[in-house]
């Protein structure tokens, strides 16, 4: 471990917390069907859910194995459409410019984004295994000259102030302090660019955390904000909200199809149809200008 020297005397400085190497660990390690097989129907791997409306004649299908491969088509189909939902709202993006995919996954976004603009990605995540994984899907495509994946801890990049026209994070914040990574964000836009989350967060208006917030976080392994946190934070990192959208009634479908796929499941399907439905938990877009 790294010793940083102040002064006279000498203090432990890790790199990563001990948080941060379990959050790394699991995302190392995971292999779930839900997020290989859709990813491999056309090489676009994601790590978020999905929106829209659900074409239910999937679950119709008599034909067993053609169902199966129709209901993770479908479930493919919604999570793509929220990717091109957020990318939507990244601005008008120039090949010339670039832009940066906080906490990346396997790298689905930052290839969606670059196939709308044409645009430079740095997608950013503290899983090896996973920036490896990104990386070779860019050059299998060939696209490894503008879309890059890095091993690196979002909240201190090390990447260029005021490089970046765009920037998200496609459920990934609830992995880190807001303060810390508006901070970053606000740093590596330039003047005008554009920031987008999505995420679920956990709705003030209940109260605190509901029984089923805590158990999402206990499964992932993170630890979910309240929405007033986000527009908090955004105010106080030079990010001022343009667009506000709760997609909760969109994403509800999703998670009732999700449900029925017995060759998908998690077991965490039934925990976020509750919270939704019971109002604890709210699934959440926002975009903002970086003034
Ligand atoms: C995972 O997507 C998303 C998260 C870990 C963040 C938690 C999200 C919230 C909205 C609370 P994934 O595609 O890797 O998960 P899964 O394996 O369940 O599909
Ligand atoms: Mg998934």
């Amino acid at each position: 471990m790294p010793i940083a020297e102040t002064g006279t005397t000498a203090s432990r400085v890790p790199t990563q917390s001990t948080y941060q190497n379990r959050v790394a660990e699991y995302w190392n390690a995971e292999e779930n069907p839900v997020n290989l097989e859709l990813g491999r129907l056309d090489g676009l791997y994601h790590h978020h859910y999905g929106v829209g409306d659900v074409d239910w004649s999937v679950l119709e299908d008599p034909d067993a194995a053609r169902r199966r491969e129709r209901i993770t088509e479908e479930l493919h189909r919604l999570e793509h459409t929220q990717a091109e939902l957020l990318a939507a709202r990244l601005g008008s993006l120039t090949p010339d410019d670039r832009v940066f995919d906080a906490g990346c996954g396997r790298g689905g976004g930052s290839v969606v984004a670059h196939l709308r603009y044409g645009c430079h990605a740095d997608g950013v995540t503290i899983s090896g295994k996973q920036a490896d994984f990104a990386n070779e899907q860019a050059r299998a495509r060939g696209i490894d000259d503008k879309v890059r994946y890095h091993c690196r801890n979002m909240l201190d990049t090390g990447f260029a102030s005021g490089a970046y026209a765009a920037s998200w994070n496609n459920e990934s914040t609830m992995y880190v302090e807001l303060e810390l990574l508006f901070a970053e964000h606000a740093r590596l836009l330039r003047r005008g660019g554009r920031y987008v989350v999505i995420t679920g967060c956990y709705n003030d208006t209940y109260g605190q955390a509901s029984r089923e917030v805590s158990l999402i976080n206990a499964h992932y392994i993170c630890d979910i904000h309240p929405r007033s946190a986000y527009f908090r934070a955004l105010a106080r990192n030079r990010l001022v909200p343009v667009h506000v959208q709760d997609l909760t009634d969109a994403t509800i479908p999703y998670w009732e199809l999700r449900k029925q796929a017995d060759h998908l499941v998690t077991g965490i399907e039934d925990t976020f149809l509750t919270a939704y439905k019971n109002g604890s938990f709210q699934y959440l877009l926002i975009a903002a200008d970086r003034v």
